[in-house]
C-alpha cells in the first residue's frame, strides 16, 4: 500500500500562450465518412482513427493520386483502429484508398 504511479511528465510551454500540448485526438469512420473530417493537433499528438462501419477502410496520407506515403494504415473492419503521431507542424490531407470521396485533414501547429 502506498504506492505511487509515476506521473506522467507534465509539458511546460512556460511563457508561450495559445500552444497546446500535444495529446490525442480520435477519428471515427462511420457511413464512408472521417468524423470530424478535419482535426487540430499539437505537434506531438497521437491520432487514432476507429473503423465503425463493417467494411474496410483505409487512412492514407496525400490526395488520391498523389499519396504522400508518410501514412497507409488498413481499418480492416468493425473495431479496428489506426495510430499515427504526427511530429512536424504541417496540414496532412489523407483520404481512403478504396473510397476516394473520402477525405480528411490533421492540422498539427
Ligand atoms: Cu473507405
Amino acid at each position: 500500500m502506498g504506492d505511487r504511479g509515476s506521473g506522467d511528465g507534465a509539458v511546460g510551454g512556460a511563457g508561450m500562450v495559445g500552444v497546446v500540448a500535444a495529446g490525442t485526438a480520435d477519428v471515427e469512420v462511420k457511413v464512408f465518412q472521417f468524423r470530424p473530417q478535419a482535426s487540430d493537433v499539437a505537434v506531438g499528438s497521437v491520432v487514432t482513427w476507429v473503423n465503425r462501419d463493417e467494411i474496410e477502410h483505409t487512412v492514407t496520407s496525400g490526395m488520391p493520386g498523389a499519396g504522400a506515403g508518410r501514412f497507409d494504415a488498413a481499418l480492416a473492419g468493425k473495431g479496428t483502429t489506426a495510430t499515427v503521431r504526427f511530429t512536424e507542424p504541417g496540414v496532412y490531407p489523407y483520404f481512403c484508398s478504396r473510397h476516394q470521396a473520402m477525405r480528411g485533414e490533421v492540422r498539427v501547429q
